[in-house]
Protein backbone atom coordinates (compact mmCIF):
# COMPACT_ATOMS: atom_id res chain seq x y z
CA UNK A 1 0.00 0.00 0.00
CA UNK A 2 1.52 3.51 -0.82
CA UNK A 3 1.63 6.04 1.62
CA UNK A 4 -0.93 8.03 0.25
CA UNK A 5 -3.75 5.51 0.35
CA UNK A 6 -2.81 5.32 3.78
CA UNK A 7 -2.91 8.16 4.95
CA UNK A 8 -6.06 8.75 3.38
CA UNK A 9 -8.22 5.19 4.86
CA UNK A 10 -6.75 6.73 8.15
CA UNK A 11 -9.13 9.80 7.39
CA UNK A 12 -11.45 7.51 6.63
CA UNK A 13 -11.80 5.39 9.41
CA UNK A 14 -11.43 8.70 11.65
CA UNK A 15 -14.05 10.19 9.87
CA UNK A 16 -16.39 6.63 10.37
CA UNK A 17 -15.05 6.11 14.08
CA UNK A 18 -16.47 9.71 15.00
CA UNK A 19 -19.78 8.78 13.14
CA UNK A 20 -20.13 5.83 15.06
CA UNK A 21 -19.39 7.55 18.33
CA UNK A 22 -22.23 9.97 17.28
CA UNK A 23 -24.26 7.25 16.71
CA UNK A 24 -24.12 4.78 19.94
CA UNK A 25 -27.13 6.23 21.55
CA UNK A 26 -26.31 4.50 25.38
CA UNK A 27 -23.08 3.20 27.54
CA UNK A 28 -23.11 -0.57 25.63
CA UNK A 29 -23.16 1.23 22.87
CA UNK A 30 -20.66 3.37 23.12
CA UNK A 31 -18.27 1.08 24.73
CA UNK A 32 -18.61 -1.51 21.46
CA UNK A 33 -17.62 1.04 19.29
CA UNK A 34 -14.64 1.63 21.39
CA UNK A 35 -13.11 -1.66 21.08
CA UNK A 36 -13.92 -2.15 17.34
CA UNK A 37 -11.54 1.01 16.77
CA UNK A 38 -9.61 1.58 19.77
CA UNK A 39 -9.07 -2.60 21.36
CA UNK A 40 -6.10 -3.75 20.81
CA UNK A 41 -7.24 -5.70 18.20
CA UNK A 42 -8.79 -2.13 16.74
CA UNK A 43 -8.69 -1.00 13.22
CA UNK A 44 -6.47 2.33 14.10
CA UNK A 45 -4.19 -0.42 15.66
CA UNK A 46 -4.43 -2.65 12.19
CA UNK A 47 -2.83 0.23 10.05
CA UNK A 48 0.65 -0.52 12.30
CA UNK A 49 0.97 -3.71 9.89
CA UNK A 50 1.60 -1.76 7.07
CA UNK A 51 4.49 -0.17 8.39
CA UNK A 52 6.77 -2.62 6.46
CA UNK A 53 5.43 -1.86 3.27
CA UNK A 54 6.09 1.71 3.30
CA UNK A 55 9.42 3.58 2.06
CA UNK A 56 11.62 4.10 5.68
CA UNK A 57 11.25 7.80 5.53
CA UNK A 58 7.65 7.64 5.77
CA UNK A 59 7.21 5.38 8.57
CA UNK A 60 7.93 8.01 11.03
CA UNK A 61 5.07 9.47 9.91
CA UNK A 62 2.87 6.90 9.96
CA UNK A 63 3.38 6.49 13.58
CA UNK A 64 2.55 10.01 14.11
CA UNK A 65 -0.65 9.87 12.09
CA UNK A 66 -2.34 7.01 13.61
CA UNK A 67 -1.59 8.10 17.45
CA UNK A 68 -3.01 11.64 16.33
CA UNK A 69 -6.51 9.35 14.84
CA UNK A 70 -5.88 7.19 18.06
CA UNK A 71 -5.75 10.95 20.34
CA UNK A 72 -8.60 12.45 18.95
CA UNK A 73 -11.15 9.56 18.81
CA UNK A 74 -10.70 9.12 22.77
CA UNK A 75 -11.23 12.57 23.38
CA UNK A 76 -14.17 11.96 21.60
CA UNK A 77 -15.25 9.02 23.18
CA UNK A 78 -14.27 10.37 26.53
CA UNK A 79 -16.76 13.63 25.68
CA UNK A 80 -19.89 11.19 24.45
CA UNK A 81 -19.18 9.14 27.62
CA UNK A 82 -19.68 12.13 29.74
CA UNK A 83 -22.63 13.30 28.36
CA UNK A 84 -24.48 10.09 28.14
CA UNK A 85 -23.99 10.28 31.79
CA UNK A 86 -24.53 13.91 32.50
CA UNK A 87 -28.01 12.76 30.20
CA UNK A 88 -28.68 9.52 32.29
CA UNK A 89 -28.27 11.93 35.53
CA UNK A 90 -30.57 14.42 34.22
CA UNK A 91 -33.65 12.02 33.57
CA UNK A 92 -33.11 10.34 37.00
CA UNK A 93 -33.39 13.71 38.87
CA UNK A 94 -36.69 14.67 36.56
CA UNK A 95 -38.11 11.40 38.40
CA UNK A 96 -37.38 13.14 42.16
CA UNK A 97 -39.56 15.49 43.23
CA UNK A 98 -37.94 16.93 46.59
CA UNK A 99 -40.60 17.64 48.51
CA UNK A 100 -39.32 21.13 51.09
CA UNK A 101 -42.55 20.59 53.28
CA UNK A 102 -42.02 17.27 54.37
CA UNK A 103 -40.05 17.57 57.93
CA UNK A 104 -36.39 16.51 58.33
CA UNK A 105 -34.86 13.16 59.45
CA UNK A 106 -33.31 14.20 62.43
CA UNK A 107 -30.87 11.78 64.03
CA UNK A 108 -31.71 10.36 67.76
CA UNK A 109 -28.72 11.01 70.03
CA UNK A 110 -27.65 8.75 72.40
CA UNK A 111 -27.60 8.79 76.00
CA UNK A 112 -26.19 6.82 79.31
CA UNK A 113 -27.66 4.08 79.90
CA UNK A 114 -29.51 4.28 83.40
CA UNK A 115 -26.99 1.47 84.76
CA UNK A 116 -24.05 3.98 83.94
CA UNK A 117 -25.51 6.55 85.31
CA UNK A 118 -26.70 4.68 88.49
CA UNK A 119 -22.84 3.48 89.06
CA UNK A 120 -21.82 6.96 88.18
CA UNK A 121 -24.42 8.54 90.92
CA UNK A 122 -22.84 5.95 93.31
CA UNK A 123 -19.30 6.41 92.62
CA UNK A 124 -19.63 10.27 93.60
CA UNK A 125 -20.88 9.68 96.44
CA UNK A 126 -17.70 7.84 97.62
CA UNK A 127 -15.60 9.84 95.63
CA UNK A 128 -16.83 13.08 97.36
CA UNK A 129 -15.72 11.16 100.68
CA UNK A 130 -12.36 10.90 99.96
CA UNK A 131 -12.32 6.96 98.15
CA UNK A 132 -10.51 6.07 95.39
CA UNK A 133 -11.39 3.83 91.94
CA UNK A 134 -9.46 0.53 91.95
CA UNK A 135 -10.59 -1.82 88.98
CA UNK A 136 -9.30 -5.47 88.41
CA UNK A 137 -10.05 -8.43 85.77
CA UNK A 138 -13.17 -9.84 84.77
CA UNK A 139 -11.77 -13.58 84.24
CA UNK A 140 -9.84 -14.08 87.52
CA UNK A 141 -8.21 -16.67 89.14
CA UNK A 142 -9.51 -18.90 91.96
CA UNK A 143 -7.49 -17.59 93.86
CA UNK A 144 -8.37 -13.91 94.04
CA UNK A 145 -11.95 -14.63 93.81
CA UNK A 146 -12.19 -17.26 96.40
CA UNK A 147 -9.05 -18.89 97.55
CA UNK A 148 -7.35 -15.64 99.44
CA UNK A 149 -10.82 -14.66 100.44
CA UNK A 150 -10.82 -17.50 102.94
CA UNK A 151 -13.14 -19.67 100.83
CA UNK A 152 -11.56 -23.25 101.39
CA UNK A 153 -11.47 -25.60 98.25
CA UNK A 154 -14.34 -27.92 99.26
CA UNK A 155 -16.43 -25.00 101.42
CA UNK A 156 -20.29 -24.95 100.16
CA UNK A 157 -19.86 -20.66 99.66
CA UNK A 158 -18.60 -21.72 96.43
CA UNK A 159 -21.62 -23.25 95.19
CA UNK A 160 -23.79 -20.37 95.76
CA UNK A 161 -21.62 -18.75 93.49
CA UNK A 162 -20.70 -21.55 90.73
CA UNK A 163 -19.49 -19.79 87.61
CA UNK A 164 -18.39 -20.22 84.10
CA UNK A 165 -14.59 -21.44 84.07
CA UNK A 166 -12.19 -20.47 81.23
CA UNK A 167 -10.32 -22.69 79.22
CA UNK A 168 -7.14 -20.80 80.87
CA UNK A 169 -8.13 -22.21 84.08
CA UNK A 170 -9.53 -18.80 85.40
CA UNK A 171 -12.78 -18.39 86.33
CA UNK A 172 -15.70 -15.18 85.18
CA UNK A 173 -15.29 -13.52 88.37
CA UNK A 174 -18.38 -13.82 90.72
CA UNK A 175 -18.33 -10.66 92.81
CA UNK A 176 -15.94 -7.78 92.94
CA UNK A 177 -14.11 -9.18 96.21
CA UNK A 178 -11.00 -9.72 94.53
CA UNK A 179 -9.87 -6.26 93.66
CA UNK A 180 -9.83 -6.07 97.74
CA UNK A 181 -6.96 -8.74 97.48
CA UNK A 182 -5.29 -7.31 94.46
CA UNK A 183 -5.44 -3.87 95.85
CA UNK A 184 -4.00 -5.17 99.49
CA UNK A 185 -0.96 -6.46 97.91
CA UNK A 186 -0.38 -3.70 95.39
CA UNK A 187 -0.82 -0.66 98.00
CA UNK A 188 0.45 0.06 101.80
CA UNK A 189 -2.23 0.73 104.25
CA UNK A 190 -4.30 3.30 104.46
CA UNK A 191 -6.55 1.98 101.66
CA UNK A 192 -9.87 3.59 100.93
CA UNK A 193 -11.43 2.24 97.28
CA UNK A 194 -14.68 1.43 95.95
CA UNK A 195 -14.08 -1.34 92.83
CA UNK A 196 -17.27 -1.01 90.54
CA UNK A 197 -17.20 -3.96 87.97
CA UNK A 198 -19.45 -6.53 86.02
CA UNK A 199 -19.64 -9.97 87.92
CA UNK A 200 -21.06 -13.16 86.71
CA UNK A 201 -22.80 -15.55 88.57
CA UNK A 202 -25.58 -18.93 87.64
CA UNK A 203 -28.56 -16.54 89.09
CA UNK A 204 -31.46 -15.89 86.66
CA UNK A 205 -35.08 -14.64 88.03
CA UNK A 206 -36.92 -11.05 88.29
CA UNK A 207 -34.28 -9.94 90.53
CA UNK A 208 -30.82 -11.95 89.98
CA UNK A 209 -29.31 -11.74 86.71
CA UNK A 210 -26.36 -14.22 85.39
CA UNK A 211 -24.42 -10.83 84.57
CA UNK A 212 -24.60 -7.69 86.87
CA UNK A 213 -22.89 -5.12 88.21
CA UNK A 214 -21.18 -4.89 92.23
CA UNK A 215 -19.28 -1.50 93.53
CA UNK A 216 -17.01 -2.79 95.97
CA UNK A 217 -16.04 -0.65 98.96
CA UNK A 218 -12.33 -1.04 101.34
CA UNK A 219 -11.27 0.98 104.14
CA UNK A 220 -8.18 -0.50 106.21
CA UNK A 221 -7.17 1.38 109.11
CA UNK A 222 -5.81 1.44 112.19
CA UNK A 223 -9.17 0.72 114.94
CA UNK A 224 -11.60 0.58 112.12
CA UNK A 225 -14.56 -1.20 113.94
CA UNK A 226 -18.88 -2.12 112.76
CA UNK A 227 -19.76 1.82 113.88
CA UNK A 228 -17.20 3.55 110.82
CA UNK A 229 -18.81 1.02 108.53
CA UNK A 230 -22.53 1.96 109.58
CA UNK A 231 -21.73 5.59 109.67
CA UNK A 232 -20.57 5.10 105.91
CA UNK A 233 -23.17 3.41 104.48
CA UNK A 234 -25.39 5.46 105.83
CA UNK A 235 -24.55 8.18 104.50
CA UNK A 236 -24.45 6.51 101.15
CA UNK A 237 -27.61 5.87 101.87
CA UNK A 238 -29.11 9.19 102.51
CA UNK A 239 -27.33 10.45 99.90
CA UNK A 240 -28.69 7.90 97.23
CA UNK A 241 -32.91 7.56 98.30
CA UNK A 242 -33.04 10.74 100.88
CA UNK A 243 -32.38 12.31 104.42
CA UNK A 244 -34.79 10.18 105.90
CA UNK A 245 -33.65 6.86 104.23
CA UNK A 246 -33.13 4.34 107.42
CA UNK A 247 -30.67 1.49 107.24
CA UNK A 248 -30.47 -1.93 109.30
CA UNK A 249 -27.61 -4.47 109.51
CA UNK A 250 -28.72 -7.94 109.79
CA UNK A 251 -25.85 -10.99 111.10
CA UNK A 252 -24.90 -12.57 108.06
CA UNK A 253 -22.27 -14.70 106.90
CA UNK A 254 -19.58 -14.11 104.08
CA UNK A 255 -15.95 -16.29 104.74
CA UNK A 256 -14.05 -13.54 103.65
CA UNK A 257 -15.74 -11.10 106.83
CA UNK A 258 -16.29 -11.48 110.15
CA UNK A 259 -18.48 -9.94 111.81
CA UNK A 260 -20.65 -10.38 108.52
CA UNK A 261 -23.75 -8.18 107.47
CA UNK A 262 -26.33 -7.53 105.46
CA UNK A 263 -28.01 -4.14 104.93
CA UNK A 264 -31.28 -3.60 104.26
CA UNK A 265 -32.80 -0.20 103.52
CA UNK A 266 -36.39 1.21 104.90
CA UNK A 267 -38.63 0.34 101.94
CA UNK A 268 -39.33 3.28 100.02
CA UNK A 269 -42.25 2.37 98.58
CA UNK A 270 -44.20 1.66 101.30
CA UNK A 271 -42.85 4.17 103.81
CA UNK A 272 -42.29 0.25 105.46
CA UNK A 273 -46.39 -0.42 105.78
CA UNK A 274 -45.08 -3.46 103.38
CA UNK A 275 -45.95 -3.87 99.88
CA UNK A 276 -44.69 -6.57 96.86
CA UNK A 277 -41.29 -4.57 96.20
CA UNK A 278 -40.18 -5.25 99.66
CA UNK A 279 -41.80 -8.70 100.32
CA UNK A 280 -44.78 -7.22 102.70
CA UNK A 281 -41.63 -7.45 105.43
CA UNK A 282 -40.66 -3.16 105.23
CA UNK A 283 -37.28 -3.42 104.18
CA UNK A 284 -34.95 -4.60 101.17
CA UNK A 285 -31.41 -5.96 101.07
CA UNK A 286 -29.00 -4.08 98.87
CA UNK A 287 -25.54 -5.02 100.09
CA UNK A 288 -23.63 -7.31 101.93
CA UNK A 289 -20.63 -6.18 104.27
CA UNK A 290 -18.39 -6.62 107.13
CA UNK A 291 -15.45 -6.26 109.22
CA UNK A 292 -12.43 -7.70 107.51
CA UNK A 293 -11.44 -11.85 108.45
CA UNK A 294 -7.92 -11.31 109.71
CA UNK A 295 -7.02 -14.52 107.40
CA UNK A 296 -7.95 -12.21 104.34
CA UNK A 297 -5.57 -9.63 105.46
CA UNK A 298 -2.93 -12.13 105.91
CA UNK A 299 -3.78 -12.86 102.21
CA UNK A 300 -3.06 -9.72 101.32
CA UNK A 301 0.54 -8.90 103.13
CA UNK A 302 -1.29 -6.63 105.66
CA UNK A 303 -0.58 -7.44 109.50
CA UNK A 304 -4.05 -7.36 111.31
CA UNK A 305 -2.21 -7.02 114.70
CA UNK A 306 -2.28 -3.86 112.87
CA UNK A 307 -4.66 -2.36 110.73
CA UNK A 308 -8.14 -3.72 110.63
CA UNK A 309 -11.12 -2.99 108.25
CA UNK A 310 -14.09 -3.32 106.43
CA UNK A 311 -15.55 -4.15 103.06
CA UNK A 312 -19.24 -4.13 101.55
CA UNK A 313 -20.20 -5.10 98.06
CA UNK A 314 -23.02 -3.35 96.64
CA UNK A 315 -25.50 -3.99 93.65
CA UNK A 316 -26.18 -1.50 91.26
CA UNK A 317 -29.15 -3.11 89.29
CA UNK A 318 -30.49 -3.35 92.83
CA UNK A 319 -29.75 0.18 93.58
CA UNK A 320 -31.18 1.07 90.31
CA UNK A 321 -34.50 -1.18 90.27
CA UNK A 322 -34.92 0.74 93.75
CA UNK A 323 -34.35 4.04 92.72
CA UNK A 324 -36.61 3.75 89.26
CA UNK A 325 -39.05 1.35 91.06
CA UNK A 326 -38.45 -1.43 88.52
CA UNK A 327 -39.84 -4.73 89.30
CA UNK A 328 -38.04 -6.92 87.19
CA UNK A 329 -33.68 -6.92 86.48
CA UNK A 330 -34.00 -8.23 82.99
CA UNK A 331 -35.18 -5.26 80.97
CA UNK A 332 -31.69 -3.45 82.11
CA UNK A 333 -30.29 -5.49 79.64
CA UNK A 334 -33.01 -6.16 76.85
CA UNK A 335 -32.09 -2.72 75.05
CA UNK A 336 -35.24 -1.85 74.11
CA UNK A 337 -36.04 2.15 74.10
CA UNK A 338 -39.49 2.15 74.81
CA UNK A 339 -37.42 0.84 78.48
CA UNK A 340 -34.71 3.04 78.12
CA UNK A 341 -36.05 6.69 77.15
CA UNK A 342 -37.61 7.14 80.40
CA UNK A 343 -34.29 7.74 81.96
CA UNK A 344 -33.37 10.33 79.59
C1 LIG B 1 -21.25 -10.56 97.76
O1 LIG B 1 -21.15 -10.65 96.55
C2 LIG B 1 -20.10 -10.17 98.59
N1 LIG B 1 -18.89 -10.20 97.80
C3 LIG B 1 -20.37 -8.78 99.18
C4 LIG B 1 -19.41 -8.42 100.26
C5 LIG B 1 -18.33 -7.63 99.95
C6 LIG B 1 -19.62 -8.86 101.55
C7 LIG B 1 -17.45 -7.26 100.97
C8 LIG B 1 -18.74 -8.52 102.56
C9 LIG B 1 -17.66 -7.72 102.24
P1 LIG B 1 -23.83 -11.02 97.79
O2 LIG B 1 -23.79 -12.32 97.08
O3 LIG B 1 -24.84 -10.88 98.88
O4 LIG B 1 -22.44 -10.67 98.43
O5 LIG B 1 -24.07 -9.88 96.72
C10 LIG B 1 -24.01 -8.52 97.08
C11 LIG B 1 -25.10 -7.74 96.39
O6 LIG B 1 -25.05 -7.96 95.00
C12 LIG B 1 -26.52 -8.17 96.78
O7 LIG B 1 -26.92 -7.51 97.95
C13 LIG B 1 -27.30 -7.71 95.59
O8 LIG B 1 -27.52 -6.31 95.66
C14 LIG B 1 -26.35 -7.95 94.46
N2 LIG B 1 -26.58 -9.21 93.76
C15 LIG B 1 -26.20 -10.45 94.12
N3 LIG B 1 -26.54 -11.37 93.20
C16 LIG B 1 -27.16 -10.68 92.21
C17 LIG B 1 -27.70 -11.04 90.93
N4 LIG B 1 -27.67 -12.27 90.48
N5 LIG B 1 -28.26 -10.07 90.19
C18 LIG B 1 -28.26 -8.80 90.61
N6 LIG B 1 -27.74 -8.38 91.77
C19 LIG B 1 -27.19 -9.30 92.57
Amino acid sequence: MSSELVWSKLQELLAEGLRSVGDATDENALVAVQKKYLGKKGSVQAYMQHMRELAPEDRPKLGALVNEVRDKLEAHFAAAEQALRDAKLKADLKLRRVDLSLPGRSRSRGSEHVLQATQREMENIFLQMGFEIARGPQSEWDFFNFEALNFPPDHPARDMQDTLMLENGSLLRTHTSPVQIRTMISYEPPIRIIAPGTVYRRDDDVTHSPVFHQIEGLHIEKGLNLTHLRGILELFAKSLFGEKTKIRLRPSFFPFTEPSVEVDIACIFCGQKGCRLCKQTGWIEILGAGMIDPNVLKSGHIDPEVWSGWAFGVGVERVAMLLHGISDIRLFFESDLRFLKQFN
